[in-house]
């Protein structure tokens, strides 16, 4: 096969008046590209992340837009037997013209578009235009034909179009419906035929997997004889050749794990199709991990078990979920998402949700995830709505699941295909008030057409018919002891954190806390009036609504009240960081009866105020530095009790608490971890006041407890309790707790101080520092560390990367001081 690509300048105009009063005048746009990359490229529309810019880059996308290219042919690509123009993504809605006769329309962004140009083009050049239609009116006027309800934050009638939900805003999403052609163009010449569809399956035995290789081919010209052989590479370079039964024997196979349970090994797996002359027709290549992994589900003492078993062993899943890089689809690159997903490996997760109300990511993505050991739950792309099935619907979506199927099944990073986000439980409560027909096209799609497409296509990899989900149905989807669960009651709810104590999920993938990203993002997007949360601008990049509210109300129950705005940005990412850490040490600690803890969410779409760990700079808020410590895969936490626990409000009875620490190691890795345990009680001052030491074993794969310790003589607002957990003498994990609010804890000035040398940098402090945060003015710091507590000492951590100026220094005692 012969492919050229049509990826480079072509040019687009805009189809009538506009917001921006650009004139019907064709300009240059890139492809793969967008409507808006290509304006801003140009300067013709101002940055829409900026202030309330989006409000007009959102008035755009009612308009139509043409994208035109000429493209040159020689007769040796039109002597083909198969001349294919393909794309690979286009979004959304378009129509495809080659010398101005119509090939056919474009409706799905989540499919591959190919159209036969054999008869229509000519050696020498060919016009080829693609006209994409306003999405916002689309989904108004189908919204007028048949009601479908969807989230509140997202445009009205976004179910409608099989385009990236997000992109018509969420509650951390901006409205900005682009338009463009975001993925490859080229034009396929094909001799005799080329590879349909290949499947390899293994087929794992003691010391030993036979790959077993079934292929179709597409026939486009006469058919030949046509030979088929396939080899697989190691990761050594050594060679495997089929049998003759047509499968592949790989001896002492090196198994696929994910991070932080061993290595990540690829074999490439290559096919040729040659004809009779022994010409190769078609090459199909894939790098495969050899390894087994699924969900074990099992019912025991607590319920159902919900759990990744790879390679026969079960893991706790640790990470985030991920939703689109940007709402520029352009500006997600595989250099962008490769250091958003190292970052994920820098703070120890093992595996990725990749949420519904995005698009399916791109090949690099699960490229990087195979690459790095990140397992990756995959929905399909379907969000918090109700869909209307007809059968043009059923038709879109058989041929997107499918397509995405065969791209995506091979890696070794899939670990669960998952139908939709949050369906289940929202169409059976009727939250977007669906049709009694919506009600059973659910069950239709979900649990029918979907997971029938996979017996054929993909039968190995688990499925499951929504998240949360205790297996579908609609039964009993919430039920937080079977299947995954989504918990916002912190968050949402307005619960206090120490309420995820009182849960012990299967599988918690989803749960949150918002924060606001750090002084350095948020002037990217404001002028210096604009910074108070509530200003206009701020507001506008806070799409919950309910969001700052919840803020400070949390702050007012753990903080005192911030001085400035930046202690207020400082205190909120703080908040964060407890709150999520609170979840996970729990979980953690529960290992067995939970196994998975999935935190809502890793990355931001735009500047905004949110869930995510990073944000949409790729700079890591205080929980990012938190996930590292509490994913790591040796972990020592406490289960304090205390006021958080007792009284929340010191106003309450009792006015005597119980203040006792219990403390546990974690050991996600599959060797046993001997070591000494270290705790010390401190009064402000970081002076020791008791201490103790214990030897522990912890089995692989388990977690340990100690005995609980009591310090109710003590005054919960004079001590603290400080913990590491040391193997070789070295503190592998450590941290400490407060029994009181921190707003309530008698800190004293610890004169904080820093010095930096060559990479590193050291921090000095007289008294107990808590949640220490070092950044410097760009903004662009990451360091081994951060946000994490001093016990009146010299500490070191290490900077990864970043300038080494105006770097400063700051802890909880400086939010009100
Ligand atoms: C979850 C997600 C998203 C949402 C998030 C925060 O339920 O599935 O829909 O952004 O909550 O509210």
């Amino acid at each position: 096969m012969k492919t050229v690509s049509l990826n480079g300048m072509w040019s687009m105009k805009i189809d009538g008046e506009n917001v921006y009063g650009i004139t019907g005048e064709f300009m240059p746009a890139k492809v793969p590209g967008s409507v808006y990359e290509t304006l801003l490229q140009l300067g013709k529309m101002p940055d829409p992340y900026y202030r309330d810019n989006e409000l007009d880059a959102l008035k755009l996308m009612e308009q139509d837009f043409t994208y035109q290219t000429v493209f040159h042919l020689k007769q040796d690509m039109l002597d083909n037997d198969g001349l294919l123009l393909h794309f690979d993504g286009v979004d959304t809605l378009g129509e495809v013209y080659l010398n101005d006769t119509f090939l056919g329309k474009i409706y799905n962004m989540h499919r591959i578009w190919e159209f036969d140009i054999k008869e229509l083009a000519r050696a020498g050049e060919n016009e080829l235009r693609v006209v994409l239609f306003s999405p916002t009116k689309y989904i108004r006027e189908e919204q007028e034909k048949c009601y479908t309800g969807g989230s509140y934050d997202c445009m009205d009638g976004y179910p409608h179009l099989r385009k990236a939900h997000c992109m018509f805003g969420w509650d951390w999403g901006p409205r900005l419906p682009d338009a463009g052609i975001f993925r490859d163009v080229k034009l396929l010449g094909i001799k005799e035929c080329r590879f349909d569809e290949v499947y390899v399956r293994q087929q794992h035995e003691k010391d030993s997997v036979l790959l077993d290789i079934d292929w179709s081919l597409e026939l486009f010209g006469e058919e030949t004889l046509s030979e088929v052989v396939f080899q697989v590479t190691d990761p050594k370079g050594k060679i495997y050749e089929q049998t003759e039964e047509g499968k592949v024997l790989i001896t002492e196979p090196m198994l696929w794990w994910p991070n932080g349970y061993g290595e990540q090994p690829l074999y490439t797996v290559k096919g040729e199709v040659r004809n009779e002359k022994g010409e190769v027709l078609d090459v199909w290549e894939r790098r495969i991990g050899l390894r087994t992994l699924t969900i074990k589900r099992e019912k025991d003492e607590w319920g159902e078990s919900f759990c990744h078993v790879v390679n026969g062993v079960s893991v706790f899943a640790m990470g985030a979920d991920y939703i689109p890089e940007d709402n520029i689809l352009g500006r997600v690159t595989k250099e962008r998402t490769e250091v958003l997903l190292t970052d994920c490996i820098a703070a120890n997760f093992n595996t990725i949700r990749v949420w519904g109300g995005g698009y399916y990511p791109d090949d690099f993505f699960f490229d990087l995830c195979d690459e790095l050991g990140l397992m990756v739950w995959l929905d399909f792309m379907y969000a918090c709505a109700s869909y209307e099935l007809n059968d043009e619907f059923e038709a879109n979506i058989r041929q997107e699941t499918i397509e995405n199927v065969i791209r995506i099944r091979h890696h070794a990073c899939l670990a669960i295909w998952c139908g939709n986000n949050e369906m289940e439980a929202q169409v059976q409560d009727k939250v977007w008030k669906p049709t009694a027909k919506q009600v059973m096209d659910y069950i239709k799609i979900y649990e029918y057409i979907i997971p029938n497409i996979l017996k054929e296509y993909d039968p190995v990899t688990f499925y499951w018919p929504s998240s949360p989900s205790s297996g579908g149905n609609y039964e009993d989807s919430l039920n937080p002891d079977k299947g995954d669960t989504h918990y916002w009651d912190v968050w949402h709810g307005n619960k206090p954190f120490s309420e995820y104590r009182k849960f012990h999920f299967r599988y918690a993938s989803e749960f949150g806390f918002q924060s606001f990203p750090c002084l350095k993002t948020i002037e990217s997007f404001t002028e210096k009036k604009d910074r108070n949360i509530f200003s206009r601008v701020m507001e506008m990049h806070q799409r919950n609504a309910a969001a700052n509210g919840k803020i400070l109300n949390y702050i007012s129950d753990n903080y005192l009240y911030p001085k400035d705005f930046d202690h207020l940005i400082y205190t909120s990412q703080l908040l964060q960081a407890d709150a999520i850490r609170y979840g996970v040490e729990h979980w953690r600690r529960h290992r067995g009866r939970c196994m998975g803890a999935i935190v809502w969410q890793l990355n931001d779409i735009w500047p905004v105020a949110s869930w995510a760990s990073i944000d949409y700079y790729g700079r890591w808020k205080a929980l990012h530095y938190a996930e590292k410590r509490f994913f790591a895969p040796v972990m020592i936490s406490c289960e304090e009790e205390g006021e958080m626990t007792q009284r929340p409000h010191c106003i309450e009875e009792p006015h005597d608490i119980v203040k006792t620490a219990r403390l546990n190691v974690a050991n996600e890795t599959r060797e046993d971890i001997f070591g000494t345990v270290h705790w010390t009680l401190r009064n402000p001052k970081a002076e020791v006041l008791l201490q103790g030491e214990e030897e522990v074993n912890v089995p692989a794969l388990t977690s340990v407890w100690l005995d609980k310790l009591d310090f109710s003589s003590y005054d919960e607002l004079g001590i603290y309790f400080a913990y590491e957990f040391l193997a070789d003498g070295k503190a592998v994990s450590k941290g400490s707790c407060l029994f009181t609010a921190p707003k309530h804890f008698e800190f004293e000035e610890p004169g904080l101080s820093l010095r930096v040398e060559g990479d590193k940098i050291f921090v000095n402090s007289r008294a107990y520092a808590r949640s220490v945060e070092i950044s410097n003015e760009a903004g662009d710091l990451k360091i081994s560390d951060n946000y994490f507590d001093v016990n009146g000492e010299e500490v070191c951590v290490d900077i990864l990367s970043g300038t080494r100026e105006n770097i400063k220094i700051r802890s909880v005692y400086d939010i009100g001081a």
